[in-house]
C-alpha cells in the first residue's frame, strides 16, 4: 500500500514512523510512506498557506491553492483514497480501517489553523475523517492513528492473525476480555481461578460474561438499543 501524507509538519512523522510495527511494515516494503510539504506548493515569498476567514470571525483558514498543488503533484492522485482529517468528519471505526488496508494508495491531509477551505474538502478530499471526539492542533496525530490502524491489518504485517479477529471491535463488536500472565498471584492479587482450570469451554464462557459485562458497564452503544424496559 502506498500512503501520501500532506502536512506542513513533516517532521512530526519521522519517529512514529520509525518504530515497532510502523517500521517494520515499511521495511518490509509493505508499506511505502511518502511525506509531502504544503509550504512547497506554495508560490510566494512568505510560502503562506493561511489567509483571514470570509465572513470575519477568528483565526486563520487553509488557503485553497496549496492543497490543490500538493494533491495533484502526487502521482495517481485521482484514483486515491483522499482523506482530510478533520474533527468535523465521520468518526473512524474498525470497519473503515478494514475497507481502506484494502486499498492500494490512501492521500492523508492534514490541516492546521481553525480549518481548511471549503472547496478543498468538497472538490479534492474523498472523505472527511475524525478519529474521535475531541480537538487537536491538527491532523498530524490522526493520520497517524489512520496509518497505524490500517497497517497492521494488510496481510503479513501482524504474525498472528487471530489477534486481529479477536481483538476489541472484532466481529462480535464487544470489548475486549481481560487478559492475565505470570505470576499467578502478584502483591496479593491472584489470577481468577478459572484460568489456571484448564477447562477450555468454561474458560470460553468466563472471557464471553467478562467481555458482555465490560461492554455493557463501558460502552453500552456497541450493544445497540436497550430493549429490557
Ligand atoms: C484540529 C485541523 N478527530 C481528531 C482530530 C482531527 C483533526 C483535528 N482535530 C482533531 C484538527 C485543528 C485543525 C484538524
Amino acid at each position: 500500500m502506498r500512503v501520501d501524507i500532506v502536512t506542513i509538519f513533516p517532521e512530526f512523522f519521522a519517529g512514529p514512523l520509525e518504530a515497532s510495527l510502523l517500521g517494520k511494515a515499511r521495511q518490509r516494503g509493505l508499506v511505502d510512506v511518502r511525506l509531502h510539504d504544503l509550504r512547497d506548493h506554495t508560490d510566494d515569498p512568505h510560502r503562506s498557506v493561511d489567509d483571514e476567514p470570509y465572513g470575519g470571525g477568528v483565526g486563520m483558514v487553509m488557503k485553497p491553492e496549496p492543497w490543490f498543488a500538493a494533491v495533484e503533484a502526487i502521482d495517481g492522485w485521482e484514483a486515491a483514497q483522499r482523506i482530510l482529517l478533520t474533527p468535523a468528519g465521520r468518526r473512524l471505526a474498525q470497519d473503515d480501517a478494514r475497507f481502506l488496508a484494502d486499498e492500494a494508495h490512501l492521500i492523508l491531509m492534514c490541516g492546521r489553523y481553525e480549518g481548511i477551505d471549503e472547496r478543498v474538502a468538497e472538490q479534492l478530499a474523498t472523505d472527511e475523517i475524525s478519529v474521535g471526539d475531541y480537538v487537536l492542533a491538527g491532523g498530524e496525530a490522526a493520520a497517524l492513528i489512520v496509518v497505524e490502524a490500517v497497517t497492521r491489518l494488510i496481510v503479513g504485517v501482524v504474525k498472528e492473525p487471530e489477534s486481529v479477529e479477536q481483538e476489541s471491535f472484532g466481529p462480535d463488536g464487544l470489548l475486549d476480555f481481560p487478559q492475565y500472565t505470570r505470576p499467578s498471584e502478584f502483591r496479593g492479587l491472584p489470577v481468577p481461578d478459572v484460568l489456571l482450570s484448564g477447562n477450555h469451554a468454561e474458560i470460553a464462557a468466563w472471557r464471553r460474561r467478562q467481555a458482555l459485562e465490560r461492554t455493557k458497564r463501558r460502552r453500552p452503544d456497541l450493544l445497540g438499543p436497550d430493549l429490557e424496559p
